[in-house]
């Protein structure tokens, strides 16, 4: 049942908007109340021309910043030429982007798709076909474990292992084949990693939607320890979390761990169009042979421009380094707010530019949303996740006197809470 629009004139720009969405858009999301139409760099602005800055960065898809000029400039030039072959013939542009990601990130092969729930698919079907073919598991008996509290995704297959009712309520039957078990828990993993059937662990290195979740220092390098030592492929999820995200390339390198199966979307692009990789050695990735995987866009050649520029970017701006650096001022500055509102603030945690603040319900019944409509109306823009937890994630182009202003307004907003 469609609600009538209001007038066009008894209404603003925005707000119509807004009520365009609102008719015509399912209802999947509950988006703050602005309307944004320009993105530069840090910056935002919306159809009134207010400027805000970004401290989501489209859930890290946009690392490089808005509407970054060289990555702009490589989709430009390729949109021109050639968008899109499909994989049943060869182009010029996807074996030197494929020889781009493995020899940045050391691996034999990559396997390009689009969304990150697509990746993430495909590293679950290679775990599984490299588990009947090397290790030698009864078919179809294939077990993958993963962590309470995951977020992989949104498909049928992938919300088949989270945890979260808001993922799974009214979508089942869902996929077997998955154990749960706690997060960031060494015991609960080497128990489960004994049973013979398991050929895969699929982990955040650090939970995102979770809430910005770190584990205790050791446990990846435990887990990838015990996935050795069981012949268990260790699936590292760094769609969020990599790509500098975390103050290094990966945030796996933390603590020098090395996925059997790394997986990566997101800021791939420059946050541009969906781009994503599986990146595997050959006693894994040639488990797959002609006609047994695929996708229509997968490894097009504009994508292939788009991700070689966006990779271009992030190492020659030095991204990484910058996150690392800046994470470390943004969790300080915090800190201080902390002590001032600990009644308020119930604890500051990330690392690099991937940071949460979890706010504690104030008396009166606010939320961390009603401190991101305040940080809103302030010129920051924010998203609070499961209620009281605030990710501020900024493009990881943000200098120090940007990011210094954005720790002085939301301090401002929380000591005024
Ligand atoms: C939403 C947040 C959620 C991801 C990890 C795979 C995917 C994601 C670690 C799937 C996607 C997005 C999806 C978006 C909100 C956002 C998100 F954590 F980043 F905030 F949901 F948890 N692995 N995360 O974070 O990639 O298919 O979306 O390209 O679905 O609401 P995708």
């Amino acid at each position: 049942m469609s609600t009538q629009l209001a007038p066009a004139h008894l209404i603003t720009h925005a707000e119509r908007l807004m009520q365009l969405e609102d008719q015509y858009g399912a209802h999947n999301y509950h988006p703050l109340p602005v309307v944004l139409t320009r993105g530069k760099g840090v910056h935002l602005w919306d159809v009134e021309g207010k400027r805000y800055v970004d401290f989501l960065s489209a859930y890290s898809a946009v690392n490089q910043g808005h509407c970054h000029p060289r990555i702009i400039g490589a989709l430009t030039e390729q949109a021109q030429r050639l968008t899109l072959t499909s994989r049943a013939f060869f182009n010029d542009r996807l074996g030197a982007a494929e020889q781009q990601l493995c020899e940045l990130f050391g691996y034999d092969k990559v396997l390009l798709m689009n969304s990150g729930a697509e990746a993430v698919e495909t590293a679950l079907k290679l775990a599984r076909k490299w588990g009947y073919q090397e290790k030698g598991i009864a078919p179809n008996q294939a077990l993958i474990v993963v962590a309470e509290h995951n977020f992989h995704g949104r498909t049928t297959g992938i919300i088949s292992f989270s945890t979260d009712a808001d993922s799974t309520g009214g979508f089942g039957p869902f996929v077997p084949g998955y154990q749960v078990v706690p997060y960031d828990d060494v015991e609960a993993l080497t128990e489960a990693l004994k049973n013979p059937h398991v050929c895969g662990f699929l982990v955040e290195p650090i939970q995102g939607e979770a809430g910005v979740v770190v584990p205790s220092a050791g446990y990846l390098a435990k887990a990838a320890e015990l996935c050795r030592a069981h012949k268990v492929l260790l699936l590292t999820d760094e769609i969020q979390t990599g790509l500098g995200r975390t103050g290094k390339l990966l945030a796996t390198d933390y603590e020098e761990v090395r996925g059997d199966i790394l997986i990566l979307g997101k800021a791939l692009s420059g946050g541009v169009l969906p781009v994503s990789a599986v990146l595997a050695d050959d006693a894994i990735m040639l488990t797959i042979q002609a006609g047994q995987h695929g996708s229509t866009f997968g490894g097009n050649p504009l994508a292939c421009a788009v991700m070689q520029a966006a990779l271009d970017v992030l190492l020659e701006e030095k991204l990484a380094e910058n996150a690392f650096r800046l994470g470390e001022i943004f969790r300080e500055e915090m800190q201080k707010v902390q002590a001032q509102r600990p009644e308020l603030i119930e604890l500051v945690r990330g690392r690099g530019l991937l940071n949460a603040v979890v706010i504690r319900p104030t008396p009166d019944g606010r939320t961390a949303w009603d401190v991101c409509v305040s940080l809103m109306e302030r010129g920051l823009l924010a998203k609070p996740t499961h209620g009281d937890i605030i990710r501020f994630a900024p493009p990881l182009v943000i200098t120090e006197n940007e990011l210094r202003d954005a720790c002085e307004l939301i301090a401002d907003v929380l000591l005024a809470f």
